[in-house]
């Protein structure tokens, strides 16, 4: 009842070079849309490796870091906003565990994805990053807020 009183919690999801190229876009968009989370902001981009970099910095010391923000900048990645009540910590439970091998069947990476280098999708692990990551990929002015009202559209 009260959901749009308040803004409701937002995440940053990222479709990957890997996602996009093997054509998983409407596969993981349908996934969100079927829970019932709502998209705010969508648009692909061509990350520069020096982006790359700013969105993963918190990983810069890490060995895989350099190989990351490669593949990252390697082709267009898919970002969007998603909004609801849980989607940061529900989102990364409809993605699944970082390593693909680990990720349990019916997530996202358990279904669709094998290596952790290649794991097709990125979404935002804690409130912080949440907005840190919306306001690094998107401009205020790309992000909309509506209020859905299905049973003005279905007859
Ligand atoms: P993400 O940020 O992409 O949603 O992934 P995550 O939080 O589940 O995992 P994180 O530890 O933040 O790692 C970010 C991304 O780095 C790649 N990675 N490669 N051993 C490796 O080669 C390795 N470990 C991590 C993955 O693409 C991971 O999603």
């Amino acid at each position: 009842q009260e959901a749009h009183a308040a803004q409701m919690e937002r995440t940053f999801i990222a479709i990957k070079p890997d996602g996009v190229q093997r054509g998983l876009i409407s596969e993981i968009i349908a996934r969100f849309e079927r829970k019932g989370f709502k998209l705010v902001a969508i648009k692909l981009v061509n990350p520069t490796k020096s982006f790359a970099q700013k969105h993963y910095h918190d990983l810069k010391e890490r060995p895989f870091f350099d190989g990351l923000c490669d593949f990252l900048s390697s082709g267009p990645v898919l970002a969007m906003v998603w909004e609801g009540e849980g989607v940061i910590k529900y989102g990364r439970k409809l993605i699944g565990a970082t390593d693909p091998q680990k990720s349990e069947p019916g997530t996202i990476r358990g279904d669709l994805a094998v290596v952790v280098g290649r794991n097709i999708i990125h979404g935002s692990d804690g409130p912080e990053t949440a907005k840190d990551e919306i306001n690094l990929w998107f401009k205020p002015e790309e992000l909309t807020s509506y209020t859905s009202n299905q049973e003005k559209w279905v007859y």
